[in-house]
């Protein structure tokens, strides 16, 4: 018999991590979750580093079959357990469109996104610098403003249907919009989207707590 248990390696506060976690709820599949990253360690001695030589999180462990990077680890996990599940359409035009959220996400929104919440989350407040924090969140202002006129005309980032593409982005989301402290535009359909992704128990769980 395989060893078809799922187990996640990473510290529940990384978005990466929450990522996979939200879309491990949405599938309904059991797994166990092992705290590895920053405080926690782990992540450079020898038998993780063979799992991940990227010496990050999160890694997923299936028997002996091992994957890395979070959206790719999602994909895997709606392919092999998903049973056709709709948050990863079949067909090749939706399930494109959806995978090129996925790559926006990582290739797009997580450069501007990370000096924003790194200036402020994991930086002490007396050891903020302020205005290179607000020139960050500047630029990542008019990223989120591609998402933001998207969703004025559709309820989900791929039209009338919850996919990957609202998990990738939403936990970004969670962070843009939850960062205090910046001067930030309106982006009221992002925030009207971002609400009712709010609903959704895997958000509620693994991407809404208070961020650190
Ligand atoms: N593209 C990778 C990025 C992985 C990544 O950078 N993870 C961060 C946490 S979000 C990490 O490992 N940081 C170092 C640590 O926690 O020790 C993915 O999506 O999985």
């Amino acid at each position: 018999m395989p060893d078809t248990k799922l187990t996640i390696w990473g510290r529940a506060n990384s978005v990466n991590v929450q990522k996979v976690l939200w879309c491990l709820t949405e599938l309904a599949l059991p797994y166990e979750r092992i705290d590895a990253g920053m405080n926690y360690g782990r992540t450079r001695e020898a038998d993780y580093l063979a799992m991940n030589p990227n010496a990050r999180i999160p890694t997923l462990a299936e028997g002996d079959f091992v994957l890395w990077e979070s959206n790719s680890i999602m994909r895997y996990l709606c392919l092999a357990h998903g049973s056709g599940t709709p948050i990863y359409p079949e067909a090749p035009k939706s399930r494109a469109s959806v995978d090129r959220w996925l790559d926006w996400t990582l290739s797009t929104v997580q450069p501007v996104d990370r000096p924003v919440f790194w200036g402020i989350v994991r930086t002490a407040p007396a050891e903020r610098d302020m205005i290179q924090v607000q020139r960050d969140a500047d630029a990542a202002a008019e990223v989120w403003a591609i998402a933001d006129r998207l969703l004025s005309s559709r309820r989900f980032i791929e039209g009338d249907a919850f996919t990957l593409a609202d998990i990738a982005l939403g936990s970004y989301a969670r962070r843009w919009l939850g960062v205090e402290g910046i001067t930030r535009p309106a982006q009221p359909h992002l925030t009207r989207w971002l609400a009712e992704l709010g609903k959704r128990p895997g958000f509620a769980q693994h991407v809404a707590p208070p961020m650190s």
